[in-house]
């Protein structure tokens, strides 16, 4: 069965694309936000989670709202349309928000936000402000009550966007404290923000210490639309599937941008499988740095092994280059304990498998859209560049567009055997796999 992605899937990459779309006098070519820069900086980026309710298309709205808040150096987080109440307040927990911004043309605004209020604060996210607008379906009256409900700001309609920008610039910037009352996830998310934090501004992060590590952790690269973020969703779900009792760990690098400084991070749109309390999420924008992972990677790495609460993490990099090394696998200390290389079958020809640095150091070797007819081909071409390796080292052939797809229920089966999984753990059936095809 052919995954069903939720619609505004196809949105997300356009809406990275716009960011770059020249606009005049309004581009980040042209000093959109004055003095925009990377480092170094007095405070690193606002990051906001922004969605659209449960039973509501219009995504119109909060596309233009985030494309401007990303041209105004903030980090979005964009969930997507018809949202639950549930997927926003995990999703706003486990990222570590400034603040969440709904847009809601639905009419169901006063049950909806008043809920997203009470669940924050019951999952110990009461401090994250909740803003929001939906033109001239939300009336001065119906702010009043949801501003009772703990709801902290709607714009109406006619509110200038720059008025829009510069309000959310002063209310939502704080910095992000080390708490030591915050609990759980937000606990981990905090000490990550932390981590970031550090980095961003030159500090060195300290590191956790903490409980023994027990995580296998992935490094997953690859160009930019291989189908990393789907691979990963659908080996989730074998892990979800596989392993009843255990919990898994996601680290997304999307790019910054390095102009404004502002980013969508989009990879969290297609993570169908994200929307259960055993996956954690974290998304983390590159800030500047140019390795394929945000500078902050390692030491939210180290935070997720050292948290003691995962099983398996799987670190995606942003699409990198023939010569990229995110994970450090040439040099130093591999930041990773296994590297998993994803290519599409439309990576040019044997020439450039050639110069893929990556496929001689990767330990799993992916290619992804198998329906794509060039896959053929492209299997045998890889399969001999891997050989040349003389490493063992044997190709996955994948189609993660499919649910089902039994080439990824054996790379799961790999990844497992050199995590060594435990089946004790949560299923008898996790090491029982069919290794090979
Ligand atoms: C565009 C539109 C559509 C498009 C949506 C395209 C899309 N992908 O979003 C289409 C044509 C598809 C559509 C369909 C429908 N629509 Co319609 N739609 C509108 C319309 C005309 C404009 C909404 C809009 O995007 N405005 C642009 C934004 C930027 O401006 P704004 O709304 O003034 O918002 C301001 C602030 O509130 C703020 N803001 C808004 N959100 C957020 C979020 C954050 C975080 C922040 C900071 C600020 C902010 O930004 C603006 C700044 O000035 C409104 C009517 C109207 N004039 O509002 C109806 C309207 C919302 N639609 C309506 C209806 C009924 C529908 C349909 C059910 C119609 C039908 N029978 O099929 C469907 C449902 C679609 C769905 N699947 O949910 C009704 C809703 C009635 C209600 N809730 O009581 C409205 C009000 C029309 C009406 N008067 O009847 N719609
Ligand atoms: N046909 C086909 N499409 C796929 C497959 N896997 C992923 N895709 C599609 O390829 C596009 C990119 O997928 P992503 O998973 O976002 O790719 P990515 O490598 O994470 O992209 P970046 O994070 O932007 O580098 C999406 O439209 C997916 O639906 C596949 O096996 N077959
Ligand atoms: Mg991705």
């Amino acid at each position: 069965m052919n995954r069903i992605f939720p619609p505004d899937a196809r949105n997300a990459p356009a809406a990275v694309t716009a960011i770059f779309i020249p606009l005049g006098d309004r581009s980040p070519v042209a000093g959109l936000v004055p003095g925009a820069r990377f480092h170094p900086m007095a405070a690193p980026p606002l990051r906001l989670l922004t969605a659209v309710p449960l039973c509501d298309g219009h995504d119109s709205a909060i596309t233009t709202i985030n494309l401007e808040l990303a041209r105004h150096g903030i980090e979005v987080i964009y969930l997507g349309y018809h949202q639950s109440v549930a997927a926003i307040v995990r999703a706003a927990i486990q990222e570590d928000v400034n603040a969440v911004g709904l847009s809601s043309y639905n009419g169901g605004h006063l049950i909806f936000f008043r809920e997203v209020v009470r669940r924050l604060r019951a999952g110990g996210g009461g401090d994250i402000p909740v803003f929001g607008g939906g033109g001239g379906t939300i009336t001065p009256a119906d702010a009043r009550v949801m501003q009772r409900d703990g709801v902290d700001r709607i714009f109406f309609a006619g509110t200038s966007l720059d008025r829009i920008m510069a309000e959310i610039k002063t209310r939502y910037a704080r910095p992000a404290k080390p708490a030591r009352k915050l609990k759980g996830d937000r606990a981990l998310a905090r000490a990550i923000t932390i981590a970031e934090t550090a980095t961003f501004t030159g500090d060195t992060p300290r590191s956790s210490g903490g409980a023994k590590p027990r995580a296998q952790v992935v490094g997953v690269a690859g160009p930019g639309g291989a189908g990393k973020s789907t691979l990963i969703d659908e080996l989730t779900s074998r892990f979800l599937q596989k392993i009843p009792r255990g919990r898994i760990a996601l680290l997304a690098n999307d790019p910054s941008h390095p102009g404004t400084g502002g980013a969508i991070l989009g990879d969290r749109v297609s993570a169908i499988y994200a929307q259960d309390d055993r996956v954690f999420f974290r998304s983390l924008a590159t800030r500047g740095s140019l390795t394929g992972l945000s500078a902050a990677a390692p030491a939210a790495i180290e935070i997720l092994r050292n948290s003691g609460k995962f099983d398996l993490i799987f670190v995606e990099s942003v699409g990198v280059g023939q010569e990229s090394d995110p994970f450090n696998v040439f040099h130093g200390r591999k930041l990773v304990d296994t590297v998993l290389y994803v290519l599409p079958p439309h990576y040019g020809g044997r020439i450039q498998l050639q110069k893929i640095a990556l496929l001689n150091g990767a330990d799993l070797v992916v290619l992804n859209k198998c329906d794509d007819p060039r896959a053929h081909a492209a299997k045998a071409e890889i399969q001999t560049r891997l050989d040349q390796n003389q490493r063992g080292q044997r190709l996955h052939a994948t189609t993660a567009a499919t649910h089902s797809d039994p080439g990824v229920d054996r790379l799961f089966a790999a990844i497992a055997e050199l995590g060594g999984l435990d089946p004790a753990r949560g299923g008898e059936k996790a090491c029982q796999m069919e290794v090979s095809p």
